[in-house]
């Protein structure tokens, strides 16, 4: 097996807060890989005062006169220079993340690829920017209407996809024209670092993009808490996006929030079933199942439920766990031992409420992952609705299998959670596809596919998944407040 890791990332970093375009130094974080348990990074520990100082160098860039004065082909031509750098860097950044999730290499590598699509996406949509004109008013009344940049944005990142996130976020608010602080997880922050850096080096003035790191109830509430702060994106959970959008009501912040979900897969009894299992297994062990979209319910059909769950079963028995930097790896460790802690306590629930463990459960044997946090790929079966197996978040390597009688009875299963963010129907009978693809409840219904999606497309949830779009037009527009200018050339007629 070949191994490789880029040679810097062998010993500790050492990172400060990022504010107008210097390194701030503090307290130290320590993030200890999940991995294997060695010390990989030390971060500073921010506090209010750190988010303030952010806060107050991204407003001064804001509304310098050199950012002001830059055009949104201007600001798509800098974008450009950054989806150059990203792409060079990539490898480094994957590693990052990589080590700092516990996720396998190769697959932080392909979220760095969708990153830089990100980025080209903002590019395209700050080079083809339009607004609206009235013409037909009145007389001598002519308003031009376009989006305006809103101003000072507050990212808030979660530790499953750090540098990914970062990218469905940030350039769509530098296409805007915001300016940004940045406040990544504590547990994943050094990407988000390097990203503000290669921002500075595309040329984007320094303060423009600040990164502040350190612990949510410190950093995290102090950004959505601070009146110069005019938009909050936050991707977490429901617990916290509860806080944050508190936070934000006594500041009138606005705010986009998205908050994880609980994917059904519909599995038809006409669909193709070897597909459906592939697109299953894919689906939910994909990021060890640490993924807001992850598929985490499959619903099948009774008549055809043996078959397709021995397809499964087969599958995730050929998944391999493993170490970070091993090219074998589908499944690395998960975010920390708590975590693990969190999946264990969900897999006992719903077998405590008679639901049968299929395959895996507890750790792997493996002698050379005894020190990660590291949880089995596991499928319980006949897992009942109200077990919290079915309705919370479990946010790991674990699949939950119903079974229903009819698509009446699939729908209000799959709808049957408090989240709302992404369902997949399998089948071959178009008609039906279209007919229950509008009863499920999501901001994205998958039709014979899962995990899904393109930077041109929006994504976001309903219900408990929260509001608001990232990536695409639809993402840029969350950046954006719309504004009128109104021209009276000629006396007003009463
Ligand atoms: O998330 P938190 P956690 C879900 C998943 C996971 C659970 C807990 O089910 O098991 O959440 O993960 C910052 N004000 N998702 O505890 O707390 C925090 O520092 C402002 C789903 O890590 O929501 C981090 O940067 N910010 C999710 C970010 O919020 C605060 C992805 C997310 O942390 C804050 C991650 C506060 N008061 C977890 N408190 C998804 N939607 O994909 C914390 N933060």
């Amino acid at each position: 097996m070949t191994r490789t890791i880029e040679s810097d990332l062998t010993t500790p970093r050492t990172f400060g807060h990022h504010v107008a375009g210097r390194s701030l130094t503090g307290p130290p974080l320590q993030r200890f890989a999940p991995a294997t348990g060695v010390l990989v990074a030390e971060y500073a520990d921010g506090s209010a005062d750190d988010v303030d100082a952010a806060v107050r160098a991204a407003y001064a860039t804001f509304g310098s006169t050199r950012w002001q004065r830059t055009s949104a082909m201007a600001r798509a031509e800098l974008l450009d220079n950054l989806a150059a750098l990203v792409a060079e860097h990539q490898k480094k950044l994957a590693w990052l993340d990589a080590q700092e999730v516990g996720k396998p290499y190769r697959f932080a590598l392909g979220d760095l690829q969708q990153g830089v699509a990100h980025v080209k996406q903002a590019a395209a949509i700050a080079r083809t920017l339009r607004g609206e004109s009235f013409t037909g008013i009145s007389p001598g009344y002519s308003v031009i209407a376009d989006r305006r940049p809103v101003g000072v944005a507050g990212l808030i990142l979660p530790w499953n996809f750090p540098a990914l996130i970062a990218l469905q976020k940030l350039p769509y608010a530098l296409a805007a024209g915001c300016a940004v602080v940045i406040k990544p997880s504590e547990f994943t922050s050094s990407s988000a670092l390097e990203l503000a850096r290669l921002v500075d080096a595309a040329g984007f003035p320094p303060g423009l993009v600040n990164v502040v790191t350190g612990t949510g109830p410190v950093v995290g509430s102090a950004l959505v808490e601070h009146p110069l702060v005019r938009y909050v994106s936050f991707t977490g959970s429901t617990a916290t996006g509860r806080s944050v959008l508190k936070a934000a009501a006594d500041s009138v912040t606005r705010v986009g929030v998205e908050l994880g979900g609980k994917t059904a897969n519909v599995v038809l009894a006409d669909a193709d079933l070897e597909a459906a299992a592939e697109g299953v297994v894919f689906g939910a062990f994909a990021n060890q199942g640490e993924s807001c979209v992850a598929s985490s319910r499959l619903l099948v059909d009774r008549r055809v439920a043996k078959e397709v769950v021995a397809a499964v079963i087969k599958r995730v028995g050929q998944l391999k766990v493993g170490l970070p930097d091993d090219p074998h790896s589908d499944l690395g460790a998960l975010i920390h031992p708590h975590h693990v802690e969190k999946v264990v306590r969900l897999v006992d629930a719903g077998i405590a409420a008679g639901g049968e463990l299929l395959h895996g459960g507890g750790a792997p044997g493996e002698e050379h992952l005894a020190a990660g946090a590291f949880y089995q790929p596991t499928v319980v079966g006949a897992v009942d609705a109200e077990s919290p197996l079915f309705q919370e978040e479990v946010f790991g390597p674990v699949l939950s299998v119903t079974t229903f009688d009819d698509a009446d009875e699939a729908i209000a299963l799959a709808n049957n959670t408090p989240y709302g963010l992404a369902h997949s129907l399998w089948t071959r009978d178009v008609e039906r596809a279209f007919s229950l693809s509008n009863r499920l409840e999501a901001g994205t219904v998958w039709v014979n596919t899962c995990s899904d999606g393109s930077p041109a497309i929006p994504f976001g949830g309903i219900k408990g998944s929260g509001f608001g779009r990232e990536a695409g037009p639809e993402g840029f527009n969350e950046f954006t407040e719309y504004r009128t200018v109104q021209f009276r050339t000629e006396r007003r007629q009463n």
